[in-house]
C-alpha cells in the first residue's frame, strides 16, 4: 500500500526528469502500479483511512512522485455533474487542446510540495488525451474544466514540470487572458 512516505518531495531531482515510456502491452507489474496509485487516491479521499494512515487527500498521483521514472499517472475525481473519472493511464499524450485557458481561482497544490504556493496556474480549458488505461485498453478522453486541469498537472509531472513553474513570478495573480476561472463563483 502506497503511503506519504513513498512520495518524494520538492527538491528531489527525480521530480525534474522526463519519465520513460512504458512497454506496451503493459506488464502485470505496470498494471499493478496503476492500480496501487488508484488505491492510494481512494484511501486518501476516505477520511477514516486518511487519518489512520496519515494521508494527504489527493485527486492525482504520477509515478515520478514515487521516484519511478515511468510515464504513468492516476486520477480520481468527480466533475460538477457527478461523473467520476477514475483512470490509471500509461504513455498519455495530449493530442489536442483548446485555445481557451482555465485556472483554479484557489491555485493548485501538490502532494510533493508541502507548502502552499499561491498564484494562478494557466492551463488549457479542454484537452483530448490518449493512453493505455489500467486494464490495458487504449483510451481517448475528452476533458474540460477541473478534470482537464488535474490531468494536465499529472501530465506535467511526467515531463519534470511543477505547477508553480507556470505561475507568473512578478505577479502571481495577474489576469490570464482568454481564460475561464474555476472555483468559488461556481
Ligand atoms: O487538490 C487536492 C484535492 C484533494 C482532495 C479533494 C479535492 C482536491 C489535493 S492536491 C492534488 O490532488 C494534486 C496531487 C499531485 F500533486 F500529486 F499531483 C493534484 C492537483 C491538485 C490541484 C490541481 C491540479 C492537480
Ligand atoms: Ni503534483
Amino acid at each position: 500500500m502506497i503511503t506519504m512516505k513513498d512520495i518524494i518531495r520538492d527538491g528531489h531531482p527525480a521530480l525534474r526528469k522526463r519519465a520513460k515510456e512504458v512497454p506496451v502491452p503493459l506488464t502485470k507489474e505496470d498494471r499493478e502500479l496503476l492500480l496501487d496509485m488508484l488505491e492510494f487516491l481512494e484511501n486518501s479521499q476516505d477520511p477514516h483511512l486518511a487519518e489512520q494512515y496519515d494521508l494527504r487527500a489527493g485527486v492525482g498521483l504520477a509515478a515520478p512522485q514515487l521516484n519511478i521514472s515511468k510515464r504513468m499517472f492516476a486520477v480520481l475525481i468527480e466533475d460538477d455533474d457527478g461523473n467520476e473519472y477514475r483512470y490509471g493511464l500509461a504513455n498519455p499524450k495530449i493530442v489536442s487542446h483548446s485555445v481557451k485557458k482555465a485556472y483554479l481561482t484557489s491555485g493548485e497544490g501538490c502532494l510533493s510540495v508541502d507548502e502552499n504556493i499561491p498564484g494562478y496556474v494557466p492551463r488549457y480549458d479542454k484537452i483530448t488525451i490518449t493512453g493505455i488505461d489500467h486494464n490495458g485498453n487504449e483510451v481517448k478522453l475528452r476533458l474540460r474544466g477541473l478534470v482537464s486541469i488535474v490531468f494536465q498537472h499529472e501530465y506535467d509531472h511526467l515531463n519534470g514540470v511543477m505547477f508553480y513553474d507556470h505561475i507568473d513570478e512578478k505577479d502571481p495573480f495577474a489576469p490570464i487572458p482568454n481564460s475561464k476561472p474555476i472555483g468559488d463563483e461556481e
